[in-house]
């Protein structure tokens, strides 16, 4: 097998990322196959790797040896095994309950448990290792988010001649909230490592160049920080912005096609032929704010400002982490509260709240973003939201309006949307009601301004974007 393998590889292009691009499924007779995952960075990468020679590093979701690497389309897929006790440290411990919560503004508490962290890097080590041991000489690696920051300095200490890039799909915490972390300065050498560290906004660039400095006393200048190397050498590390988008082409043509156009229509006729379709989409996650949004909705109610059946809010809660405890007492206070606002204020066959802890196909979420007169996209804090632009792309009638929170990455593009401070429940409600009262001209002029900024800074253009500057690194590309 490629372990085996001499310490250098073929490939010119080699992503490292928690997951594979590809789940494995078991059909009705018992065979076992690999199907693509939905995600984004999956069609994002798709399009850069066309005709590449590239490869992909990253768990196949299940614990236990991971199966032989093997190759679908116009990628090389090699997995990395993760036994149940590291999936516990690395990616449910670590990852998901020290660094998720400390990167986004504390709205939990963060846990510190030093055998989680060793997990973390026993982990990285790994990835690092299959990445090393696949990359042609000069090669580009590419190295994906908050679970594999240690890979950029561990694969540079293996293979000093390849280019290394990451990018981070999540805020970067201010020094004030990183430095709560026992690890801090691993962390920070784990990630100056690479040429090139990505960020979804300018402002996460900023926070980590303030960390390098006050955490580190390393000099930063323009965008770039100095590493002291062996003798009086400096190595230079850029950090920039690179705010990711979605594929809108494809989204959008699927919006238009005369199946999902008659499912929404229908979806509104099965709602009861509303006046006012309100939809929440997200993962079932706290940083989201859904228990904010559910509070001003549940207000708005009780102040007979709404009521079904004239408006019914849909809240799609994509099932995420059910097994870490914030995630489990959250579902809990969400459908308490969904139980109560429909107990309070439904009717029979009309509740107040459709509440679904259901994933759907993406043809159904287009259809449920064209039924919906206003989507509620309202974290507390967010890297980019996808939602968010995936709502407007789909938005080919200029209908419907967006209430988008501040807290969000999407919100330095999308700022045409009715814009809100969820921590602000009187000022949420007046943002709803303002995006649903608002001069139906207006709406659709800010719908078409929010639809031409994502159309045309798609996710290709922010793959291709990143990947040029990681070839001019350190220097602006
Ligand atoms: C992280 C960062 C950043 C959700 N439910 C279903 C479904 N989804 C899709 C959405 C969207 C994606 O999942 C979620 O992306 P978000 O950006 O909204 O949020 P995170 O999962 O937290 O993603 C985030 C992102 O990485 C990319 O860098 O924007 O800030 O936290 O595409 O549509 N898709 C389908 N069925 C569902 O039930 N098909």
């Amino acid at each position: 097998t490629r372990d085996q393998s001499p310490a250098e590889g073929t490939y010119e292009l080699v992503v490292v990322a928690n997951r594979l691009p590809v789940d494995r499924v078991t059909d009705d007779d018992g065979t076992v196959r690999w199907q693509q995952s939905p995600g984004g960075l999956v069609t994002a990468m798709q399009s850069v790797m066309t005709g590449q020679d590239g490869a992909w590093v990253g768990w196949s979701g299940d614990p236990g040896e991971a199966p032989e690497p093997f190759d679908s389309g116009d990628m090389h897929l090699h997995a990395v095994g993760l036994t149940e006790q590291e999936i516990e440290d690395h990616y449910e411990g670590f990852s998901n309950e020290t660094l998720w919560p400390l990167y986004h503004d504390v709205i939990v508490p963060p846990r510190f448990r030093r055998r989680w962290f060793d997990g973390y890097r026993t982990v990285n080590r790994r990835f690092a290792e299959v990445a090393a041991s696949l990359a042609a000489p000069g090669a580009t690696v590419w190295v994906h988010d908050y679970q594999l920051q240690l890979v950029p300095a561990m694969l540079r200490e293996l293979r000093p001649d390849v280019r290394i890039g990451w990018f981070n799909h999540i805020p970067f915490p201010g020094v004030e909230i990183f430095a709560q972390l026992p690890w801090r300065k691993h962390v920070v050498q784990g990630l100056l490592g690479a040429d090139l560290l990505g960020f979804q906004r300018r402002a996460d660039a900023d926070n980590f160049l303030r960390v390098c400095r006050r955490l580190l006393g390393l000099h930063t200048r323009g965008g770039t920080v100095e590493v002291p190397g062996p003798g009086d050498s400096t190595r230079v590390v850029r950090a920039s912005s690179f705010p990711i988008s979605i594929d809108a082409a494809s989204l959008s043509d699927l919006a238009r096609t005369p199946e999902v156009m008659e499912r929404a229509r229908q979806i509104r006729r099965d709602l009861g032929d509303p006046e006012h379709v309100l939809l929440g989409v997200d993962r079932l996650d706290y940083t989201k704010g859904i228990r904010h949004r559910l509070k001003a909705y549940e207000e708005l109610l009780s102040d007979g400002v709404l009521a079904p059946p004239q408006a019914v809010l849909v809240q799609v809660a994509t099932p995420s982490r059910e097994r870490v405890s914030a995630y489990i007492q959250l579902r809990e206070q969400v459908e308490v509260t969904v139980g109560r606002a429909n107990g309070d204020f439904g009717h029979l066959g009309m509740p107040a709240i459709h509440y679904l802890h259901q994933s759907y196909g993406r043809a159904e979420m287009a259809a449920m973003f064209l039924a919906a007169d206003v989507m509620l996209v309202t974290p507390l804090r967010d890297g980019m939201n996808l939602v968010a632009k995936e709502y407007v792309t789909c938005r080919h009638d200029d209908g419907g309006a967006l209430v988008l929170s501040e807290f969000t990455g999407a919100a330095g593009e999308l700022d045409r949307a009715f814009i809100c401070n969820p921590h602000d429940i009187d000022g949420l409600k007046y943002t709803i009601r303002h995006a649903l009262d608002a001069d139906p001209a207006e709406k659709r002029r800010r719908m078409r301004a929010m639809r031409r900024r994502v159309a045309e800074y798609d996710v290709s253009r922010w793959a291709g974007d990143f990947l040029a500057a990681l070839d001019a690194a350190p220097d602006r590309p």
